[in-house]
Formats: structure tokens, sequence, C-alpha cells
């Protein structure tokens, strides 16, 4: 425990200083023109995804129009929304990505 305010010798217990960060959906977006090979492909190189979850995950989006890739920090979050906006963007695919905090 850590003394402070000797003049009145008052004791304040160190608390273990754990704040949680805020964290952020990663969500794809559905459209008729990026293939769907393409979409598991992302969801491997991007969020690290085996070929059975990536596959879930884009059926799901093409049969309901949004799903999450993943759940991050700030700054990962933006990264990855980042790195599948280049690399649709690379392959003139008009496949959409944005996040939302949870
Ligand atoms: N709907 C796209 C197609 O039928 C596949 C797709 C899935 C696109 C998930 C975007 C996201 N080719």
């Amino acid at each position: 425990d850590d003394e402070r305010g000797y003049g009145t010798g008052t004791i304040t217990k160190a608390e273990p200083k754990t704040k949680k960060p805020n964290l952020y959906k990663v969500l794809l977006l559905n459209d008729d023109y990026t293939p769907q090979e393409f979409v598991v492909w992302l969801l491997e190189a991007v969020f690290n995804k085996d070929r059975e979850s990536a596959t879930r995950i884009m059926l799901h989006v093409h049969q309901t129009g949004v799903g999450i890739c993943g759940i991050y920090t700030f700054e990962v979050a933006e990264t990855k929304v980042a790195q599948v906006l280049e690399l649709a963007r690379r392959n003139e695919h008009p496949l959409q990505c944005t996040m939302e905090k949870e």
C-alpha cells in the first residue's frame, strides 16, 4: 500500500489498474459482384480464419447482408478495415467493410 498525505496520515490502497479497452466489431457487407472465393481468401488473409470459419462468415454475409469478421481494439480494427478496402480496390471488387463500437 502507498501512504500519501503525510499531514493527515491517510493511507490509500494501491489498486491494480486494469482499464478495459473499447472494442470494435469489424463488419463485412454483402454485394452482388465480389466473388465468394475472394471473400473467403480475404477472411483467411486479414482475419486469420481457417477455411471452415471463413466460409461460414462469407455465407452469413451473403445470406443476411452483413457479418462480423472479428472484434478488436480501435487501432487493430482500423488497420483491418483499411487492409480489406485496399485489397478490394486492388482487385477491382466493390466489397465494403466498416467498424462499429461494441
Ligand atoms: N454476394 C456475393 C456473390 O454472390 C458474395 C459475397 C459474399 C460478397 C460476402 C460480399 C460478401 N458473388
